[in-house]
């Protein structure tokens, strides 16, 4: 049995205190999980625009002081009571969006998102409406219900998977969002057909992740559309048969392009940028899935008759893919060289060096930083 059991841990984290301040490195309490959560030893996580968004203060519902991080790999290291979706030992994937497999939402087979702790997580707190950390005597939020930039972290136990003990942390990590979300969004929110034709705006690791979706799903056209054209390699590389910049094609919009240079448009559309022009303009014949997530007050605006006329718009988090029962086929599928993982980090670094993976996000040479929570 682990001597840390029942105890509180004292560990390194990264605390966001106000927005728009860097990452501070510092020592945090980790209380013992209570009943229905689990404390897990954070081994890796990786660094998502979404945790930038929030720090950077873009969010206006964003709370602090906030331990940020939703995209982590660790160990189990105690459960609380009549915890039975994990045990001790188990290696494990913290989810943003739960599965309590009992919701309406769980059960009825159209939503991977569930509502059991749905109003707490976005709180920052756990269910009970408390929160597990404390440092400098304040106690300290927790994020997205994951919390992956701190040493140790408790979640709720249906916000987390067990997988294969045999895969790497290191990598396996990036499957807490980007990955899966794109991947998700092209073969089970869109379900791309065999010989469709599909545009993907933006090539940063959401983007790509729809280009594997879209391959794996038999698209005959892929259309990877960025404003960075260091993506094009990127896009090539994860299977897109042609790239645009939209800077490159002179007078017309990106929409007009598209139109005129494939017959007439795309059967798919995924914008994977988070700016609401790009989504009006990715509002093509078809069918466009949002994955973005805009700015706060953005809205999106469009002429109802476009809808009228056949065109549709969906949305997507974490793809569709619902954690618990999902998660495990989606590393079957890497692990059988069908899916590509590794391949999209570009950065490694300490905990210490943790602002750097942000700084790193802004220089638009970074697809994703995986840092090593193992020391500070
Ligand atoms: P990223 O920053 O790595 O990639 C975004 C890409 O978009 C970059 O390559 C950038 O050059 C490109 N881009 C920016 N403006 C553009 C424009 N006007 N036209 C074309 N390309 C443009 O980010 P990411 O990690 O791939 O995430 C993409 C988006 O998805 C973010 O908004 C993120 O918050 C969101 N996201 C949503 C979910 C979800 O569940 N819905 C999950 C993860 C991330
Ligand atoms: O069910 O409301 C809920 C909680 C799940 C949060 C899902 C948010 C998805 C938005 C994109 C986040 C990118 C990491
Ligand atoms: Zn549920």
């Amino acid at each position: 049995m682990s001597s840390t059991i029942g105890k509180t841990i004292t560990c390194k984290a990264a605390i966001a205190w106000a927005p728009s301040e860097p990452l501070s490195i510092e020592e945090v309490e980790v209380a013992p999980p209570k009943a229905h959560e689990v404390r897990i030893k954070i081994l890796y996580t990786g660094c998502c625009h979404t945790d930038a968004y929030t720090i950077s203060g873009k969010d206006p519902e964003g709370n602090f002081p906030v331990i940020c991080g939703h995209e982590g790999g660790g160990i189990v290291e105690s459960i609380g009571e009549s915890v039975t979706t994990v045990k001790v030992g188990d290696h494990v994937i913290p989810l943003y969006t739960a599965e309590c497999q009992k919701c309406k939402f769980c059960i009825s087979g159209r939503t991977n998102l569930c509502s059991s702790v749905r109003t707490t997580q976005g709180m920052g707190l756990m269910p009970d409406g408390t929160t597990r950390f404390r440092a400098r005597g304040k106690d300290i939020l927790h994020y997205m219900g994951t919390s992956t930039f701190s040493q140790y972290t408790v979640v709720a136990d249906v916000s987390l998977v067990a997988i294969d003990k045999s895969v790497s942390l290191d990598k396996a990590c990036l499957l807490g969002c980007g990955i899966t979300t794109g991947y998700g969004a092209a073969v089970k929110t869109v379900k791309v057909e065999n010989g469709s034709v599909c545009a993907i705006f933006g090539a940063g690791c959401v983007g790509l992740s729809v280009i594997q979706g879209c391959v794996l799903n038999g698209a005959k056209t892929i259309i990877a559309i960025d404003t960075n054209d260091t993506k094009r390699s990127w896009a090539d590389m994860f299977g897109a048969t042609h790239f645009v910049n939209p800077i490159d094609i002179g007078n017309k919009s990106i929409d007009e392009y598209l139109v005129d240079s494939f017959d007439g448009g795309v059967d798919y559309a995924f914008d994977c940028t988070g700016n609401v022009g790009v989504m009006e303009q990715a509002l093509i014949w078809g069918k466009l899935c949002v994955i973005g997530v805009a700015a706060a007050g953005q809205k999106l605006s469009f002429k109802p008759f476009l809808v009228v006329t056949g065109r549709q718009v969906v949305g997507t988090a974490f793809g569709g893919i619902k954690g618990r029962s999902e998660l495990p086929d989606l590393v079957q599928l890497w692990q059988n060289g069908q899916l590509k993982v590794s391949e999209y980090i570009t950065h490694e670094r300490k905990l210490a060096q943790i602002n750097e993976a942000f700084e790193a996000m802004e220089s638009g040479n970074c697809i994703r930083t995986v840092i090593d929570m193992r020391t500070a």
